[in-house]
């Protein structure tokens, strides 16, 4: 397989103004009619070349006379052309309902659906599939009317008419060029929930979310967060939507989350359905977040696009930023904060320490869909966080008005964007852009010593930016801290904060007349991605737990404390749990209750999070070391917790920030009522999940009792499958909850739940619930005998062959092998060794396996 290079962008040789395509639809052979109106890029003499994949040329036709002098390299279509504008039109004819790789144009749950980004649009038609080819599309499709009324495309529907033998057609016009992979088209048996959004400027849109006619009852939450989007678009980020239609389309099958695609947003169901019985407080968050990514995408990502797929950062980190504010913006933004970083830390943080670590604009990649990574992704927003801090909320808002305005229209660079940061910031980002450049997570130290007798206290920061594949030795990034001293006496702030740009190996900042011994806090809400070693005591920690005025900090302490005790068990030494249980017990006597803030800073880290600290991963010395600590807290504090859990319950189900933060604490309240080996725990869990009126307490009350065990275990598990036998969304609940147990014996069962009749890998959800969370239970996942890794390379290698994709997405958990004991790391690289081997392994998967080798 060939390497693509960024360093080898060249514009495009042919552009595509327009296009307009006449699909005949069925779902064992759909006909593809594409025109396409091309004129030369520049003066050049070479053909037009169109991308395909898996596509034969059934006809070609130039200014409409039919040609042979076409070739074909490998699966591109090349055709000479004299001129410098002409008509393009081919034929081919694809099959949908055996496209397993969800790519292209594939068949789910009975109707038809697009999936084109990155490279699916080739599937589908032959084109130029990159998306700096910017085309005004028209979309005509013709089905049978009975098994696919509702015929959808991007933009706005032009025309519709019945045809004779039962078929009917449909036309839309999407008037803003676009890449072709934000194309989409839609054809099946939907209901839709229908809205309308008044832009400021008095456009009112038509909204619809299309559903199967059984889960529109699930549609409101969805349309609700989509209006707040569109208005919260407008207000902070002045971006207005701009046709007269925005569809959202459910589908079951969908190799990630959701897709922007320009007018006509596809969606995984998981991000669309939700009803208090069958979705957790998580999922409606999700759903809300989800919604507004994709809606924001309208205009990072839609009416700005990217150059080349290099830049993918530029929409999605961004995106990404913007879909975080908005969230914090419904809610409590220090607890939204605190999920993002514990997002980050746990899916991030391990990539940039391993073997697929890459830069957020990255240099080089053999598949692209193995780019769209938590680095891309929420490394890529961190950035942008970062530069708004730097440039402040003023400026920045002049920045983004000024990229907006600048690049519409067009394909653009992450280089575009830092200099419209610096532009309309009047500053020098010359050496920020290493952000960019740089994969690996800067480590920072801290050491901060007092003068008692002069007053004077002094700050040594250093940082140092580990190596990463191919990038041995890194230079010094700019890392904004925001910090400020605490008196350890008054528990009163000594300074201002601060924000202090680290830009050096080292610096050293003097503060005067510190009257008191001071405590510092710094990275305050998490202002650089980055991992702070400091010489605070474990008295300090506490102190900040208790005193820090920023929410972020005091949780931030509080883990810290809990992870240097657990570190501490890890390594077998004696854990001194006493002082995690005096912190936790003074954040739950606190004053400032705010329920879900309560829940976080009390919930200790996971095991995962506390491998990555360890020079050799441990995983059973890793959770007796955490059992030990919850088991301390569950016991020492165990009137707390049941006063807690008596609290937090409430009359009927209502969904509210309060309500949602009551629901949060009580799920951690039983956790440690469990932890403690209270004899009545799984009573107090099987009386929860079958009282509740709600997903959230009854996944909780389940979880509880699945890592308990015994009779209440089995029976809750039966009931829960039982009850929702048949909808898909819950039984991926009832998969993942056993996959992600602590028990001793889960390896035994998620083999056992790989052959159960509801399990599937043609589904990605369903694969994603048992693989997927399995490859994180980070205890089960390395077994010492290897049977972990040797079933996560069986399901793999089955999974490639129905779908690359998402294959190789499940993978990243074996390439830890260098984490690990020698016994371990050999058991993990045979497994690797095995699927680089095997004949046919797809691009995606190899890419993978074989860098995870290295
Ligand atoms: N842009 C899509 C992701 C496409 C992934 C393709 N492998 C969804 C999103 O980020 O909004
Ligand atoms: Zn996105």
């Amino acid at each position: 397989p060939s390497v693509i290079h960024r360093a080898d962008y060249r514009p495009p040789a042919w552009r595509v103004p327009e296009l307009a395509l006449d699909f005949d639809l069925d779902p064992a052979a759909t006909r593809v009619r594409a025109t396409l109106s091309v004129e030369r890029g520049g003066a050049h003499g070479e053909p037009l070349r169109l991308d395909g994949e898996g596509l034969t040329p059934l006809a070609v036709r130039v200014d409409g006379v039919a040609v042979n002098d076409w070739w074909m390299e490998g699966e591109r279509l090349v055709v000479p052309l004299a001129g410098d504008a002409h008509r393009v039109e081919t034929e081919v004819e694809i099959a949908p309902d055996r496209n397993t790789q969800l790519m292209g144009l594939y068949a789910s749950g009975g109707n038809l659906c697009t999936q084109c980004e990155a490279e699916g649009f080739r599937r589908i038609t032959f084109f130029p599939d990159r998306p700096d080819v910017l085309t005004v599309y028209r979309v005509r499709m013709t089905a049978d009317a009975r098994r696919f009324p509702v015929l959808l495309s991007n933009g706005d529907p032009v025309g519709q008419g019945e045809l004779p033998d039962g078929r009917h057609w449909a036309e839309w016009h999407d008037p803003f060029p676009k890449p072709s992979y934000l194309f989409a088209l839609v054809a099946g048996d939907l209901a839709v929930n229908r809205g309308t959004f008044t832009t400021r400027s008095g456009r009112v849109v038509q909204l619809g979310i299309w559903v199967r006619a059984a889960d529109l009852p699930k549609t409101d939450h969805a349309l609700h967060a989509l209006k707040l989007s569109m208005a919260w678009d407008e207000r902070v980020y002045g971006r207005e939507y701009d046709l007269d239609v925005f569809n959202i389309v459910a589908v079951d099958d969908f190799n990630f989350g959701a897709m922007e695609n320009k007018g006509l947003n596809i969606f995984n169901s998981r991000y669309i359905l939700a009803d208090p019985d069958t979705a957790t407080d998580y999922d409606y968050d999700a759903i809300a977040a989800v919604v507004a990514h994709e809606y924001f995408h309208n205009w990072s990502g839609n009416r700005i696009t990217c150059r080349d797929w290099f830049q993918l950062s530029l929409k999605e980190g961004f995106t990404v930023y913007r879909d975080q504010g908005f969230s914090a913006d419904q809610g409590s933004p220090a607890v939204k904060r605190i999920e993002d970083v514990r997002g980050l830390r746990a899916s991030q943080f391990p990539e940039d320490s391993g073997p697929l670590a890459h830069p957020v604009r990255p240099e080089a990649y053999l598949e692209i869909s193995n780019f769209y990574t938590a680095t891309i992704y929420n490394k890529g927003a961190e950035l942008i966080r970062m530069m708004a801090t730097i440039l402040g909320p003023q400026s920045f808002r002049a920045a983004t008005d000024l990229y907006f305005d600048r690049f519409d229209g067009t394909a653009a660079t992450c280089e575009d964007f830092v200099a419209c940061m610096e532009e309309a910031g009047g500053i020098d980002l010359s050496q920020f852009r290493l952000w960019y450049s740089q994969a690996g997570t800067p480590r920072v130290s801290a050491s901060l010593e007092h003068q008692a007798g002069g007053g004077r206290a002094t700050l040594r920061l250093a940082q140092h930016v580990p190596p990463t594949p191919g990038q041995p030795v890194k230079q010094s990034m700019v890392l904004p801290l925001r910090l400020r001293l605490f008196g350890a006496q008054t528990g009163q702030p000594l300074t201002d904060e601060q924000l202090v740009l680290l830009d050096q190996p080292s610096k050293t900042i003097v503060f005067e007349t510190v009257a008191e011994r001071p405590v510092l806090s710094i990275n305050r809400g998490f202002s650089a991605p980055v991992v702070v070693e400091s010489d605070r005591s474990p008295a300090d920690l506490a102190f900040l737990s208790a005193h820090d005025d920023d929410p972020f900090a005091r949780y931030e302490a509080m883990q810290q404390l809990m992870l240097d005790t657990l570190v501490a068990g890890a390594l077998g030494d004696a854990a001194d749990h006493q002082g995690v249980v005096d912190a936790v017990a003074r954040t739950l006597d606190g004053p400032d209750l705010d329920w879900a803030f309560l829940a976080e800073a009390v919930l200790i880290p996971s095991e995962n999070f506390v491998g990555d600290q360890l020079a050799v991963v441990d995983p059973q010395g890793i959770h007796t070391a955490r059992e030990a600590l919850r088991q301390a807290l569950g016991t020492a504090l165990a009137d707390r917790w049941r006063a807690l859990y008596d609290q937090t319950g409430q009359g009927a189900y209502t969904y509210s920030p309060e309500a949602k933060g009551k629901r949060r604490l009580r799920g951690v309240a039983l956790g440690y009522i469990a932890a403690s080996g209270a004899p009545d725990a799984a009573d107090l869990a099987f009386r929860q999940f079958e009282a509740a009126d709600n997903m959230t307490d009854r996944q909780s009350a389940l979880s509880t009792l699945v890592n308990l065990g015994g009779p209440a275990c089995q029976a809750a598990l039966d009931r829960f499958y039982t009850r929702y036998a048949g909808n898909a969304l819950v039984l991926d609940k009832w998969f993942q909850t056993q996959a992600l147990s602590s028990r001793d014996d889960t390896g035994a069962v998620v083999a056992a739940l790989a052959r159960h009749p509801d399990f599937t890998l043609a589904n990605p959800n369903r694969a994603r619930a048992l693989i997927g969370a399995f490859g994180v239970n980070q205890r089960a996942f390395n077994a010492a005998d290897g049977s972990g890794y040797r079933f996560l390379a069986d399901q793999l290698i089955a999974l490639d062959r129905l779908n690359p994709q998402t294959a190789a997405k499940l993978l990243p958990p074996l390439g830890r092998w260098r984490r690990f004991d020698a016994a371990r790391a050999d058991l993990m690289r045979a497994e690797l060794q095995r699927i680089v081997a095997v004949p046919g392994l797809s691009r995606d998967l190899y890419e993978q396996a074989s860098k995870s080798l290295e």
